[in-house]
């Protein structure tokens, strides 16, 4: 594998709080969307997660001595405002400034995002984002963020809004479960990036020493083949979950062709979106400030036309070839022959990664400094005995074909400055639970010792070509 890094290359590794902190219930965290929800679903807890709530140190150490130079970490709302507002907490306060200090000292420099899927409970039963008070609530955070934690140099303001609008009003596998709930599912993303918007440009008119931006996980959707039904499906599902977000964050408005793609999808589910007067004008004054952007890269999905009715069945347990995704007046997700599949089908396509770095590097110049931000292989990790580095022989070859496609963009100008793996270490997996591991390094959750995986080594031997 003849491979180098460009000197000075940003080589992380990533987390979520929800999904490695554990310790849900201390120092006066507040309950987020996900606590109650998974207690009554009862598949699995939250806690203890990774514990990274209490043994970070050991993982950014690890970290640093397997040649990472930074790490995302989200910050949890509700550590440091239990309620989603009101009274800051200071034992929450005081645990990011330990954990930021923590990895500065290591040299693993920390990116943070303000929002990761975790919204504070009490917000959530109040319409979470579809209601307009709680973006002013998420302002209200974010600003005192930005104000206490000056140590951190660069933000993230929300992860994924796709997903968690997917995931929540399409798909169904987030609380609260809605299935193709159109209306919910634009509204969210509108508002999402409205959010986005005012916490950039409030932290432009702050005059900090740092940089800002927004993650989106982009999935490139390809037509099965190529008649004109299936290419328009590829086109309008593209607007739903790639280009109206892209649009919306980079050209400060949805542009005429994504509406008219959007507004088709809309009429023939009966749905709405509701744009208010001033949403324009924040959104645009946004586009321009975004310092970089963090995009997310799993795969790519291919896709025929479709018209039967909406359903969809998610594959939440590693039964391979059981899931399935069919959009009324949109499309239908089909196998691509020849393009392999993880057990929770997957598609492993890096081809994708190298298209969509390109288009977005062409379409959207406001994106300027482009951060993989996360990228990796969902995999049942074997464990075989404590002196034994764990074999995820699949995951390097993952990473590696995503990283010759990131090399291969960076050499044709796009300007790629960093890749975050998902994930740091094994961590709990939202509508998956436990046996899905991401990490470099494996963690045993019943007594939470860390474990090297190959993929680490490798992983270091390329941080390595950097010096
Ligand atoms: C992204 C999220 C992460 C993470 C990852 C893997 O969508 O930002 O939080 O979970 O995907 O997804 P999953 O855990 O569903 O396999």
């Amino acid at each position: 594998r003849v491979k180098a890094l460009p000197k000075n290359f940003v080589w992380g590794g990533a987390t979520a709080a929800y999904q490695v902190e554990g310790a849900t219930k201390v120092d006066g965290k507040g309950k987020t969307m996900w606590d109650d929800y998974l207690k009554t679903q009862g598949r699995f807890s939250p806690d203890p997660a990774s514990d990274f709530y209490h043994r970070y140190p050991e993982d950014v150490k690890l970290s640093h001595k397997y040649g990472l130079n930074a790490i995302r970490v989200s910050i949890a709302w509700t550590r440091i405002f239990p309620n989603g507002y009101g009274e800051p907490n200071q034992a929450g306060v005081k645990y990011y400034h330990d954990l930021f200090k923590t990895c500065i000292e290591n040299g693993v420099t920390p990116y943070v995002s303000l929002h990761h899927f975790d919204s504070p409970k009490t917000l959530f039963d109040q319409g979470d984002w579809l209601n307009r008070k709680n973006i002013d609530y998420f302002v209200d955070y974010a600003e005192f963020c930005f104000k206490e934690f000056t140590e951190v140099k660069n933000w993230f303001t929300i992860n994924e809004l796709i997903s968690l609008s997917l995931s929540q009003y399409i798909a169904g596998n987030f609380p609260p479960n809605h299935h193709f709930d159109v209306t919910s599912a634009i509204q969210a993303q509108h508002n999402e990036l409205l959010a986005h918007a005012r916490a950039v440009n409030l932290y432009k008119s702050l005059h900090l020493d740092g940089r800002i931006g927004l993650i989106h996980v982009l999935q490139p959707i390809y037509p099965i083949t190529e008649t004109p039904e299936n290419k328009h499906a590829a086109a309008l599902y593209d607007a739903f979950i790639n280009r109206f977000l892209l649009d919306g964050t980079f050209l400060g408005k949805y542009s005429d062709e994504t509406m008219s793609l959007i507004n088709e999808i809309l009429d023939k589910n009966d749905a709405k979106l509701e744009i208010q007067d001033g949403d324009r004008a924040i959104l645009k004054q946004a586009a321009t400030q975004n310092d970089y952007f963090g995009m997310n890269y799993y795969q790519s999905q291919f896709i025929q036309a479709y018209d039967g009715p909406s359903g969809n069945k998610f594959n939440g347990t590693g039964d391979k070839g059981s899931s399935s995704f069919s959009f009324h007046g949109v499309g239908q997700i089909v196998q691509k022959p020849g393009v392999p599949t993880t057990d929770w089908d997957w598609n492993i396509y890096p081809e994708g990664l190298y298209d969509i770095l390109k288009r977005v590097s062409k379409e959207y110049p406001n994106s300027k400094t482009i951060y993989i931000t996360e990228n990796g292989l969902g995999y049942k990790d074997k464990f075989v005995s404590e002196d034994q580095v764990i074999d995820d022989e699949p995951r390097i070859d993952y990473i590696d074909q995503h990283v010759a496609a990131l090399l291969k963009a960076r050499s044709e100008g796009v300007n790629v400055q960093g890749y975050f793996v998902w994930s740091l270490q094994d961590q709990f997996s939202w509508a998956n639970g436990y046996n899905k591991r991401y990490g470099l390094f494996y963690v045993d959750f019943d007594t939470q010792k860390r474990y090297i995986k190959k993929s680490a080594e490798w992983f270091k031997a390329l941080a390595d070509t950097m010096k």
